[in-house]
């Protein structure tokens, strides 16, 4: 057994202990992912934690900035925070799964009118950004030298009040980038919310992880997936079944009127309506498309 087993400041009968943000972009998805997962905790935004009755977690409320460290620490097993944030702070975590929320990317910007071609654009400018180190990474990697220039928030007004001639900053829809006079001119990172583990789980916090995995496993596959039904002519259901991958096979059922059968299937979101026009020009009917809660294969 760990140390963080025993008794003292980290006894923590057992649980396994989740540091999610305490308010902010992220909270809410964080939340809604547990609730999708089964995991009812009871709310806990005013507190520094709160626990789950059907299920042995506990879950910390923190600033994302500190997320990487206190999973380090093993003060938390494992956290859900932004791949930006994890790879800006160099903490000693592993990134075990993409939660498919909390979508954007780190972007160099400059302003709107300025020609820029390459990175070697930035060659001696200055770049206003709160990501120091993916951007020193970049520019290493790129052989740009630059001069960061670090500030915590507000990034984008930098090049219109002269305090740089660029940024390096987070990006979704583009617009306060666009209110700001500048354009978007290099992607550095793709992010997302992901699942951070402390480096070495004892077993007992690891089987609850792969407990909870498997749950989020299947409320993203079922994301990823519908659930489709459709009547189909008899003499063409031969070529409506090979248009349908279904889990294994299809579920073929007679209707009562003759020569009609109802089909079941699943579709994959990015396939889907490429199938659902094959589908209607190889003659299938009244077609329903129905959200999957959860999907277990
Ligand atoms: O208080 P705490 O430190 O916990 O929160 P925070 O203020 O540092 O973070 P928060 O809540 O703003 O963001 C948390 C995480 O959400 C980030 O680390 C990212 O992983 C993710 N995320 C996703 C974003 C955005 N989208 C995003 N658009 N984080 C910030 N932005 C900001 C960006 O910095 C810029 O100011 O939104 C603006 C740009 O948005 P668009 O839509 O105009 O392009
Ligand atoms: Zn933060």
């Amino acid at each position: 057994m760990n140390k963080n087993n025993q008794q003292g400041p980290l006894a923590d009968g057992g649980k396994l202990k989740l540091a999610i943000q305490k308010s902010g972009r992220l909270h809410d998805d964080s939340i809604r992912l547990l609730k999708e997962c089964g995991i009812d905790i009871s709310n806990g935004v005013n507190k520094l934690k709160a626990e789950a009755n059907n299920f042995p977690i506990e879950v910390y409320f923190l600033r994302d900035d500190d997320i990487p460290q206190y999973v380090e620490d093993a003060v938390a097993d494992i956290g859900f925070v932004g791949e930006n944030v994890v790879y800006e702070k160099k903490k000693k975590v592993a990134v075990v799964e993409k939660l498919g929320f909390g979508k954007c990317r780190l972007s160099i910007a400059v302003r709107r009118n300025e020609e820029y071609d390459n990175e070697q654009f930035l060659s001696g400018k200055k770049i206003a950004t709160s990501y120091p180190v993916i951007l020193g990474d970049f520019l290493k990697a790129k052989g740009v030298s630059a001069e960061i220039h670090e500030i915590s928030g507000s990034v984008e007004i930098a090049p219109g009040i002269g305090l740089a001639d660029a940024i390096c900053d987070l990006v979704s829809s583009g617009s306060t980038l666009f209110m700001n006079g500048l354009k978007e001119t290099e992607t550095i990172l793709q992010s997302q919310a992901v699942l951070i583990k402390h480096a070495n789980l004892v077993p007992a916090k690891q089987l609850l992880l792969d407990r909870l995995l498997f749950r989020i496993q299947s409320v993203k596959k079922a994301k990823n997936n519908k659930y489709i039904l459709l009547n189909a002519p008899n003499d063409k259901l031969n070529e409506i079944i090979g248009l349908l991958p279904g889990m294994k096979s299809p579920t073929v059922l007679p209707l009562a009127e003759a020569g009609w059968s109802s089909v079941h299937s699943v579709l994959n979101e990015n396939d889907f309506w490429d199938i659902i026009e094959q589908l209607k020009a190889a003659g299938a009917q009244g077609i329903l498309v129905v959200p999957i809660e959860k999907m277990i294969i």
